[in-house]
């Protein structure tokens, strides 16, 4: 008999080039699942391939099952693909994106369509890339987080350091292990 193993899911969140793919591409034990195609309009000269779906891979926890990974887009179009998460899901890292003109307008987006759920549970926002004004962007993002009454960790990272990947899964699993009360104390803002 094959013995049973949990599974448990993070979501990576975010638009379009901001890294979804690039953090699980780093983390995934099994070949990511991945639906990249060239990328078209605007996007083709940031970089040549977009995933048109969502990304997915896994975490091999040994004993204690396996970490599900998704990587999704943060336009409200897609938040359909969000039922397919929620099941189960641990928790979830939002990445905005410093060095894209629109970054910020693209966390707004994501936040919008949403901060609802992301307050139901464990969250952290990882501003993603460099920027000379990136001290500008964290102060917008936590003006964002506010107005969306998302009461979350928020800190600049680079995705691809395993180190601040690492921190970022602290960030979340901290929230798991001292009980998650997001929504009481956002509603104390
Ligand atoms: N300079 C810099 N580049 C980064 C960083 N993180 C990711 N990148 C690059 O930014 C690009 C991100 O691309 P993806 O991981 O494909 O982004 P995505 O979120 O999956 O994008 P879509 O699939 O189009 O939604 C890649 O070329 C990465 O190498 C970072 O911290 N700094
Ligand atoms: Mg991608």
């Amino acid at each position: 008999m094959i013995p049973y193993r949990p599974s448990f899911k993070i979501a990576f969140i975010g638009p379009p080039g901001v890294g979804k793919t690039t953090c699980i591409r780093a983390l995934s034990d099994i070949a990511p699942v991945d639906t990249d195609v060239a990328s078209t309009d605007d996007l083709i000269y940031m970089k040549p391939t977009t995933t048109v779906a969502f990304d997915y891979g896994e975490m091999d926890l040994k004993d204690d099952g396996r970490l599900l990974l998704y990587g999704l887009p943060g336009q409200a179009r897609f938040s359909y693909m969000y039922s397919i998460v929620r099941e189960g899901l641990l928790g979830t890292i939002v990445l905005v994106d410093a060095a894209a003109p629109d970054g910020l307008e693209g966390f707004r987006e994501t936040l919008d369509a949403y901060a609802v759920e992301l307050r139901k549970g464990p969250c952290v926002v990882a501003v993603n890339k460099d920027s000379p004004s990136i001290k500008n962007t964290l102060l917008e993002c936590q003006r964002l987080m506010r107005t969306y009454r998302l009461t979350v960790p928020l800190l600049h990272v680079d995705i691809r350091q395993m180190t601040d990947m690492g921190l970022l899964f602290h960030l979340l699993f901290t929230q798991l292990q001292y009980g998650f009360e997001q929504d009481t104390l956002a509603t104390r803002i």
